[in-house]
């Protein structure tokens, strides 16, 4: 089949899901057509069948904002012209699936639209009632709506009034790339012998809960040696670096930003904290526990049906960083106990998050949009 993807290319996880998607379908032979606003940035190296086409913003004067959604739609429309593309699979219903929608218009083909919802359009934009608005247009419009957990279909439900069908398409993990065993090298750099290494990865927005993080780490490592290793960079990384400052933590903390390669980084850790107060899936929990890696986070959206509290980890109530702690805690000290969470991580990661189990169930949906079997 011929596919365009739009997805935000930045860090973040939609965007990893969007591009690990398509560069998995085109390794199965489909035509595949990012269509953004810059390379995304798992894409990697070269793939065959993967065709990459940047939307080109027009700046005027006159123009107080340059017009990125309309030059989208154009783009989109040209592409599936051109390339006479079956489906447009948009990953978020906003911007993209109103942009596709408004393609649709513009083309002389009955292109499918086929929408992911990835959790922010419907946590935070649709709290915008006149968001809310083209998020619903989007969704509607669509020939198909997918979310990443049951969680954000219930959310998704409840907040549009809509009765559209929306189908649970969890998001998935090459669990040969996030494996126990591949930051070994990287872990020798973060910590001495004998210290716990505590991870963070996020994109440092309010929802990550920040302030809890360095919370939980400070009474981890009153107990035991332990370093936190915090990865990514948003609005609240300034607040972080305050955080720690206040705390006395400097010694113990590792600020490394946003890196590309984050599988080693992942693997070289101990635990995973995920103390999100809206978290719609978690992918970090995700490659956390493909690599072995157990988590001790919140029961917020959909974490709970990545993390099975008690077995691959554990979860709190959101803001409740003493319990979060004495998990931490209650894991770290036991060895035995903590081998038996780190097995049990990866073996849910590889049994029900496989890669080529989502690429199977995302081609049905694109072939049943298209009437074909
Ligand atoms: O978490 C973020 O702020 C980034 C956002 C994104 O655009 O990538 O993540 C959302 O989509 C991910 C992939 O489906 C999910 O794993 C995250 O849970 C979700 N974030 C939120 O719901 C806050």
């Amino acid at each position: 089949m011929r596919i365009g993807i739009s997805c935000y290319p930045t860090v973040g996880g939609s965007g990893v899901v969007a591009t690990e998607l398509g560069k998995a379908l085109a390794q199965k032979g489909h035509e595949v057509h990012f269509m953004v606003t810059d390379v995304p940035f798992r894409l990697g190296e070269f793939v065959e069948h993967v065709y990459l086409h940047e939307t080109l913003v027009t700046t005027y004067p006159v123009l107080r904002t340059p017009s990125y959604d309309f030059s989208l739609a154009a783009l989109m429309a040209k592409v599936a012209d051109e390339y006479d593309l079956d489906v447009i699979h948009a990953h978020y219903a906003m911007p993209f699936a109103v942009c596709a929608y408004l393609a649709r218009q513009m083309t002389q083909r009955d292109v499918k639209i086929v929408t992911t919802l990835h959790g922010t359009d419907v946590t935070v934009l649709a709290q915008d009632e006149r968001l809310k608005q083209v998020i619903k247009l989007g969704l509607e419009k669509s020939d198909a709506v997918t979310a990443v957990s049951r969680s954000l279909i219930d959310q998704t439900k409840a907040l549009f009034e809509t009765d559209k069908d929306i189908e649970c398409v969890y998001n998935f993990i090459d669990t040969d790339v996030f494996r126990p065993g591949a930051g070994v090298d990287i872990r020798r750099s973060l910590a001495q012998p004998g210290e716990r290494v505590i991870l963070h990865m996020s994109n440092f927005r309010a929802v990550k809960r920040i302030d809890d993080v360095i919370d939980v780490f400070a009474s981890i490592v009153q107990e035991m040696p332990a370093k936190l290793v915090l990865v990514g960079e948003g609005p609240d990384y300034s607040r972080a670096r305050q955080r720690v400052h206040a705390l006395h933590l400097e010694p113990f903390v590792h600020f490394l930003g946003k890196q590309d390669e984050v599988a080693p980084l992942v693997a070289a850790a101990d635990l995973l904290l995920l103390p999100s107060e809206k978290e719609s899936f978690g992918l970090v929990a995700l490659e956390a526990m493909a690599c072995g890696i157990p988590v001790i986070g919140s029961v917020a959206g959909g974490i709970p049906e990545v993390v099975e509290h008690g077995v691959t980890g554990f979860l709190a109530a959101v803001g409740d960083v003493n319990q979060m702690a004495r998990d931490a805690l209650y894991l770290l000290r036991d060895e035995s106990r903590y081998k038996m969470f780190s097995t049990n991580a990866r073996l849910r990661a590889s049994t029900h998050f496989q890669i080529q189990d989502r690429v199977s169930e995302y081609e049905a949906i694109y072939r049943k949009v298209c009437g074909r079997r």
